[in-house]
Formats: structure tokens, sequence, C-alpha cells
């Protein structure tokens, strides 16, 4: 039986406060991928936005004052030693971060554009793959009623570049393909479905999610936080036959507490692995990728049961519709 296994981590991340440069975090993520390679893991997940605190709480009248949590260059200076660990140890990486380029817009103009985004890194510190947030939660304004805000509509664009996968070598594997969402993704099941019909088997995530509800819209059993994280995954994985790793920052961030319980997840939907604290914490799982071919190949053969011609609604429609009231 060929191997077809990689050994994989989520390195979660406990609290960035505000005043902590990059350069502590970037320590404390180097010290996470030396353990991760005492552990002979070869792929390491980071979380989204992973070199400082979830700064899409804090309100800036002008969107510029906020480039300081933004890197207009990757790698740089400070995020440099991850690139030479990923080298030393000879494993690939993903990494959430604030992106602050100068590009052209879809009407040409060139100009500076903010993005939540991930990038794949490999073992040799090459970029394989970017992936830009495409689902933002929360508002552009400031709101009153919110005891904190959640402005990543303010302060970044929709992604641009799809939900891209690549078939790329990793560990000791000639080929994988892996794809990336991010956070609030995860809770859309197209982005899942956009990922899995270009045969995905790993997608990498990373989130900040709030541990209470801060939507003004209502009570929330705080347990169903967690519970509607793991569902999102498992579902995704599950629905796509494929392995995923989601990885969180967790703790209190200036006052405002974010959930851990970073997981791995196979192509049964199962939890294979599970942090149990809220600070940094490395776990591991080896994924065998020739468990994505049992769901491929029956329930979820695309090519054999899909009917896109049934699926309209879900690309033409943004929002939902009334129904026809019966009776007619
Ligand atoms: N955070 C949260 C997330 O989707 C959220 C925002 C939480 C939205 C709970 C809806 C419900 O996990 C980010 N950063 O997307």
């Amino acid at each position: 039986m060929t191997d077809h296994r990689l050994t994989v981590a989520a390195a979660q991340l406990g609290p960035i406060q505000k005043a902590e440069p990059r350069e502590v975090a970037v320590a404390r993520m180097v010290r996470l991928m030396e353990r991760a390679h005492h552990r002979g893991v070869e792929l390491v997940v980071f979380p989204e936005l992973a070199l400082t605190t979830f700064f899409p709480r804090h309100y800036c009248e002008q969107i510029a004052e906020a480039d300081p949590w933004f890197e207009s260059a990757m790698p740089s200076n400070a995020t440099a030693p991850l690139f030479e660990a990923a080298r030393r140890y000879g494993i690939g990486f993903h990494l959430g971060y604030a992106e602050l380029t100068t590009e052209p817009d879809e009407t040409g103009a060139v100009r500076p554009r903010r993005f939540n985004t991930a990038i794949l890194v490999s073992p040799a510190g090459e970029i394989l793959l970017k992936y830009r947030k495409v689902h933002l939660p929360g508002h552009a304004e400031f709101d009153p009623r919110r005891k904190v805000q959640h402005l990543e509509k303010r302060y970044f664009e929709v992604g641009n570049l799809g939900f891209p996968v690549i078939r790329a070598p990793m560990g000791a594997l000639p080929g994988v393909n892996m794809g990336m969402m991010i956070c609030n993704d995860r809770r859309w099941p197209e982005a899942w479905r956009v990922l899995g019909l270009q045969s995905v088997e790993l997608v990498m995530l990373g989130y900040n999610t709030p541990s209470i509800n801060q939507e003004a819209g209502g009570f929330e059993a705080h347990h169903l936080r967690v519970f509607h994280s793991h569902l999102s995954i498992q579902a995704g994985c599950y629905q796509n036959a494929c392995f995923a790793v989601a990885t969180a920052k967790a703790g209190t961030e200036d006052g405002c507490e974010l959930f851990g319980h970073s997981i791995i997840v196979n192509p049964q939907g199962e939890i294979i692995a599970q942090a149990g604290s809220w600070d940094d914490e490395l776990i591991t799982a080896d994924c065998d990728f020739g468990m994505c071919t049992l769901g491929r190949t029956t329930i979820f053969a695309f090519e054999k049961h899909r009917r896109p011609e049934a699926y309209q609604r879900i690309t033409s429609q943004v929002g939902a519709v009334a129904p026809p009231v019966w009776p007619a």
C-alpha cells in the first residue's frame, strides 16, 4: 500500500494583545514550528490574521490609520523568521495575515488595496498559493449598539482570487490537492463546494471567533458558538470528501474572548484532533489522503450525482426571495 499520508498540525495561537509587536507573535509561531518539527510534522496551519491582535474589533475613522496592522511585504523582516524556520525544518506552513498591496482594481485603476489574506508556503519558503477572504462578516461603519465592533467590511475588500486549489508536493508526497478558506468562509457551504469541485484533499483555514455573540440581534447560547464552528467544518469535509485543519487564534485579547477548539477533521467528518487550551497549542494528525477516495467515488461522486441545472438560484440570487403563497 503506497503511503498517502501527511503529518499535519494546527498551530493554535493564544491571544495577541493590541500592544504586542508582530515580532513577539512570530517568535511564538517559530517555537510552535520547532515543536512541530520534533513531532515529525510536515505542514503547519497558523490562524487567520496570525501576526497581530484581531484589529477589526477597533474602529479607525481613516482606513489608513489601520495600516500598521497590515503587511505590505511577505516575507518582511518581521516575518522572515517563519520562512527561515520552514526551510530549517523542512516544514510547509499556512499563514493568515492582513495584506496591503498596490494593484489595479476591476476598473484598471492602480490603488492601495487591503485584504484578509492567507498563503501556503512550501518547505523551501516559496509561496505556493494565495487566498483572499471572500465572506467578510460584520459591518463597515461604527455600530454604537455593539459592545465590540467587527469591522472586516471596513478594512478589507472582498477577496478577488476565488477559492483556488493547487496540487503541489508536501512532506514525502509528490502531490496533495490543497486549498484554503478563512474564518467566516467555513459557514458557507458554497466555499467548500467550490474547493470540492477542484478535487481538494486538504482545506486549511484559520479563524478568530468571539466566544459570545456580539450581534445585537439576540441571545445565542454560548456552547453553540463552538458547535456551529465544528458543525460547519465537519459538514464541509464530509460533503466534499476532504480533510481540514482549522486553527484558532484564542483567548482574551484586550478584554475580548475568542474561543479555541482548533480541530483536524477527516473526510468522514470525524474530528481526529482537537485543542484543549485557549493558548499556544500544537495539535497533530496523520492525514491518509486515500481516505478521500471512498466519498468521491460513491456518495459524493459529483460527476455522477450532481444536478447543476437544479441549482440556478445558488449563483443567480444573493438574498432569499419570498415563496409563492398557497392557494395561488
Ligand atoms: N469571525 C467570526 C466567524 O465567522 C462570526 C464572525 C462569528 C460570524 C459567529 C457569525 C457568527 O467565525 C470571523 N473573523 O469571521
